[in-house]
């Protein structure tokens, strides 16, 4: 049986990269959104909606396993999924944990990019009151990152660049310990944020340990995939035109 991985658009293939790389004998669905992205600046009920609406067609379809790749749609709709299907549910959380363990009892100072929904919901706010009383944390919405993922920008460097320091103007980064990259999206900019953010700076995601959180609910379940053979991985899209699909692949095999 296959795992389904969904996103509101693209930024979910570089949650697909961390899967297969680790589970290299899974089959993976894939989905994206990419019709009613962004769903960052989305009401909660509508990105609660769509969401039901994908995970239905990944249970019908014969998932054994459901991720949100979707920091976004985690934080409005992770605990209706999982009271709705009997299988694991993985979803997104911004990697604040990874970022405080880091300072190995240190204060540290990190700023959180998202959407503006992830930032504004209480999943965040929970996530911010176990650590913020001993560590310094800036939310910061970044939608341009959003929308150049989306629109086939993502190459145009000085575009990128620019869009990352004016998000990162407001902050003296010779005094931030780490940027946690909390939207799937992202992720695909990591380089960049490296370049453009001094040595001092870690950049960190949330990609790894959601994909191991996968790997360890499949071994508990026994549900791994016992075949030696590569999965197969499916790309579907709400946007069903070739050049989507064309462009959706490029992005997975990116290196
Ligand atoms: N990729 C999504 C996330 O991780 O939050 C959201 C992108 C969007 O729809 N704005």
């Amino acid at each position: 049986a296959p795992i389904g991985i969904f996103d509101s658009g693209l930024g979910g293939l570089s949650v697909v990269r961390s899967v297969h790389a680790l589970l290299p004998h899974e089959d993976i669905l894939y989905f994206g959104d990419s019709a009613h992205a962004p769903y960052g600046t989305k009401a909660p009920e509508e990105v609660r909606e769509l969401s039901l609406d994908i995970a239905r067609n990944f249970v019908d379809r014969g998932a054994k396993a459901i991720v949100i790749a979707c920091n976004t749609a985690t934080s409005v709709c992770v605990n209706d999924l999982r009271r709705r299907y009997p299988i694991p549910v993985i979803g997104m959380e911004p990697a604040l944990k990874l970022a405080c363990d880091r300072g190995q009892g240190r204060p540290q100072r990190i700023i959180v990019a998202a959407t503006e929904l992830t930032l504004k919901e209480q999943k965040f706010a929970r996530l911010m009151d176990r650590f913020k009383s001993t560590h310094t944390i800036w939310p910061q919405p970044c939608p341009d990152l959003v929308e150049i993922v989306e629109s086939g920008r993502l190459d145009e460097g000085d575009l990128v660049r620019s869009t990352i320091s004016r998000y990162l103007s407001p902050y003296n980064l010779d005094q931030v310990d780490s940027i946690v990259l909390g939207c799937t999206h992202f992720v695909f900019f990591r380089d960049y944020f490296r370049s453009i953010c001094p040595g001092n700076v870690a950049i960190l995601d949330g990609n790894g340990g959601t994909a191991r959180h996968l790997a360890d609910r499949l071994t508990d379940s026994d549900q791994l995939n016992g075949s030696q053979e590569e999965g197969v991985i499916e790309i579907g899209n709400s946007d069903p035109s070739p050049a989507m699909i064309a462009y959706s692949k490029r992005l997975l095999d990116r290196p």
